[in-house]
This record gives structure tokens, C-alpha cells and sequence, in this order.
């Protein structure tokens, strides 16, 4: 195997010879639209997640602000999360670039080998769903939207935007596990139990759709996934919540979902490595010139 990679093969196109190189990660990511990467993070980091999520104000109304974190539940259904979690404290900080998945967002989702190369985070967020609790399809590589689209041509991924999904608690029957449909990314067609809105969906269940997978996860396992895959989550049965963590990765010249700003303090403190992937593209004013940034 050369340099230690599972496959290398050449394809010429006109009288361009490309290299391209993937390996078995790389082959199921691209088949299936999401991998599963087992013990992401080490069991301290994991448990100081969870005290952290143990610190969440639990009074916290829809839209209120927790320091530059705000409560800012996606729909009516998936339970409590709150938004701009990097901005949550130094474990969620730690998961910026973390190296069990960035170097694969990056491939993925990072404009590799462009000149636009880089990564961006363009939305972060803690969620805890309880008892009755579930996430809506959506996405799915029919009419999808170019930010969240798969793309793989010419040896390079080109795709809009992976995220990664950390479980902080086990997520197995019951618990309101990640659903997703395989290969749905390259999808030409809308899935035709899934037409209509959110609502119609909640009228119908979607807790035996055809082709979808529950994702079962241990504390500390991630999914990573690019977002055009049909995706949504289970309702959960259990008592008790599950806990995840979700990064968005996309593109270096993207921007915030909902229009969150990384406070200068969290840019200061982190390293440059991570302050790239926060803030890609330093902000260009003339008082930055004449104090010699
Ligand atoms: O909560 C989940 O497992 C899925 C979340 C989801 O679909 C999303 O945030 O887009």
C-alpha cells in the first residue's frame, strides 16, 4: 500500500494523468454520505463536556443569552439547544480542530488544494433532547441547497458542508438516535414518503421510513456526515436526555448560519490553528493598518 493509503489508482483525462488516492474511510464516506468514528474524544474531555452541559442555566427562556451562547431552538420539536457553544467554555474549544475529525473535514469540506483552502465553522451548537423529542428529515441531495450539497469530481471532495456530531451520552434504541439514508446525498429524487412540511411529518411519524438508518453511538463516538444527506432524528422514548454536540464545518468564504460573531476574547485566546477556522478571513478596516495588524 503506498504510503500507508488502502487505494491509489490513476485516471487519465485528455492528456492529464491524475493521482487519486482515498482510503476506506474515504470510500464509505463518499457511498454512504456519513462515517462513524469511534472514541472521538478521551474520556476526560467527555466528561467535562458533560459538566459543562450540567452548567447550562436551566431557566434559560427561547432566544435568552448565556454569556455569547444563545438559546436558539432549531423547531419546536428537537429540544433545548443552545447555539455558538465554542463560545461555552474550553472543552467546546478544544473540539474546534480536533484531530479526530479535522483532518477529514477538511478533506471533505475545506476547499483542499484551492486557493479559497481552509475550513470555517459556521455553526456550533450543545442539544439535549428528552422524552418525546426528535428531528425532523430533511436535506437530501434532491433540489438541495449548494451549502450543504456533496460534491466529489476530478480527484478533490468538494462538499458544502460536513458536520460532525459528538455523543456525549450512549445513543442506542430508544434514545433518539441520528436517522439517516444512505447514499441520499447523490440522491435525484425527493424520498416519496417524505413530501410535504415538518408538520406533515410529524402527523405521519417518521420512525419507519424506508431506508433509514439509526445512527447507535457510545459517549464519545461522533458521526460525521455532510449535511446534504436526507437526515433527521428519532423520538426519543427513553426517560432521561441525550446529549450532542454539533459542529458544522464548511468552506473558508462561508458564513454564520445565524449571524453569531466569535467574541474577541475567544479569538484571542485561541491558537492560531483554531483562530483560522473561527475567523478565516481577518476583518480589513483602516485602524487595523495604522495599529499594525
Ligand atoms: O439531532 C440529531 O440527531 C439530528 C440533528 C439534525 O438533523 C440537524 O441538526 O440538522
Amino acid at each position: 500500500m503506498p504510503n500507508g493509503r488502502e487505494s491509489i489508482f490513476f485516471q487519465q483525462i485528455g492528456g492529464m494523468i491524475l493521482v487519486m488516492e482515498h482510503d476506506i474511510q474515504d470510500y464509505f464516506f463518499d457511498l454512504n454520505g456519513y462515517i462513524v468514528l469511534k472514541n472521538a474524544v478521551d474520556p476526560q474531555h467527555l466528561r467535562e463536556l458533560n459538566e459543562a452541559f450540567d452548567s447550562f442555566p436551566q431557566d434559560l427562556a427561547y432566544e435568552g443569552w448565556w454569556g455569547n451562547c444563545q438559546r436558539l431552538d432549531n423547531n419546536k420539536h428537537a429540544g433545548l439547544e443552545m447555539q455558538n457553544i465554542v463560545e461555552g467554555g474550553e472543552p467546546f474549544e478544544r473540539l474546534i480542530d480536533h484531530p479526530s475529525w479535522v483532518n477529514s473535514v477538511h478533506k471533505y469540506c475545506g476547499e483542499e488544494g484551492s486557493y479559497v483552502d481552509g475550513l470555517f465553522i459556521d455553526e456550533c451548537f450543545a442539544s439535549v433532547r428528552r422524552t418525546g423529542g426528535f428531528f425532523p428529515f430533511h436535506s437530501g441531495g434532491y433540489q438541495g441547497a449548494l451549502r450543504g450539497a456533496y460534491h466529489y469530481a476530478n480527484g478533490q471532495f468538494r462538499c458544502g458542508q460536513c458536520n460532525i456530531l459528538l455523543a456525549l451520552t450512549d445513543v442506542g434504541a430508544g434514545d433518539g438516535g441520528t436517522l439517516v439514508i444512505p447514499g441520499s446525498h447523490k440522491s435525484n429524487f425527493v424520498h416519496p414518503t417524505l413530501t410535504g412540511s415538518w408538520d406533515d411529518q410529524v402527523k405521519r411519524g417518521h420512525n419507519n421510513i424506508p431506508g433509514a438508518v439509526e445512527v447507535h453511538l457510545k459517549a464519545g463516538d461522533a458521526i460525521l456526515f455532510v449535511d446534504g444527506i436526507c437526515h433527521g432524528a428519532s423520538a426519543r422514548t427513553n426517560p432521561g436526555e441525550r446529549r450532542v454536540v454539533i459542529y458544522r464545518y464548511g468552506v473558508s468564504w462561508g458564513n454564520t448560519r445565524y449571524g453569531f460573531r466569535y467574541s474577541d476574547e475567544l479569538l484571542a485566546r485561541v491558537t492560531p490553528a483554531q483562530r483560522k477556522i473561527l475567523q478565516p478571513i481577518p476583518v480589513r478596516k483602516p485602524e487595523m493598518a495604522t495599529a499594525g495588524v
